[in-house]
């Protein structure tokens, strides 16, 4: 009986280990062979203007949610002006440089400031780390011009004429508010003046 059972459990062993998924590896989540991530926009060398829209294109690998664990799936992340290497199994870092598209975007609306950016795409598993070899793609530079400048210049040239407009309205009226309370005196023509003075003295 003992050996029938022991048997048994070394069968059902074998096979686990037979059926265990092969997806982890000492450096990570394996990545399907010949994937591919790349950006169907922009260009290598685009100039943009304001924020625009990144397209991420995958082969041989599918987008899922973070945190699902399908083989041959991962997420987009972002990289803006990073130097350093994706090392296999290596998490990848969350902050402005490192944007994670955890609902399995697949483009996204990124607004950088005016200048030269470099771009790269690189697909993490579920955990957000590198696959391993890791999935990245080749690194693109953009640059990114100021937002509408000449409407921005237009928009200022028309903020100034109004407050110059506004200022013409409100100046006039102080003057007109310390002449409106004339002294008596100041009401006296020449003229009136001489006839009192010719009444008073009784000469015409
Ligand atoms: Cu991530």
């Amino acid at each position: 009986m003992w050996r029938t059972t022991s048997a048994r459990l070394c069968l059902f062993l074998t096979m686990s280990l037979a059926l265990a998924p092969s997806l982890a590896s000492a450096k990570g989540t394996k990545s399907q062979k010949d994937a591919r991530v790349y950006f169907i926009a922009p260009a290598d060398g685009e100039t943009v203007t304001g924020p625009f829209v990144c397209r991420f294109g995958l082969r041989n690998m599918s987008v899922t949610h973070a945190g699902d664990d399908f083989a041959g799936s991962g997420h987009h992340h972002l990289l803006v002006d990073v130097d350093e290497t994706m090392e296999a199994g290596q998490p990848i870092p969350r902050d402005k440089k490192h944007i994670h598209y955890a609902a399995g975007e697949t483009e996204a609306r990124v607004e950088l400031s005016p200048g030269k950016h470099t771009l790269q795409l690189v697909l993490g598993d579920s955990k957000h780390l590198n696959f391993d070899p890791p999935v990245v793609s080749e690194k693109i530079m953009i640059t990114v011009g100021r937002p509408n400048a000449s409407e921005e210049q237009a928009r200022a040239a028309r903020k100034t004429s109004e407050r110059r407009k506004l200022l013409e309205r409100v100046a006039p009226a102080e003057p007109q508010q310390t002449q409106a309370d004339p002294t008596p005196e100041m009401t006296k023509s020449p003229e009136s003046s001489n006839f009192l003075s010719r009444v008073l003295s009784g000469t015409k």
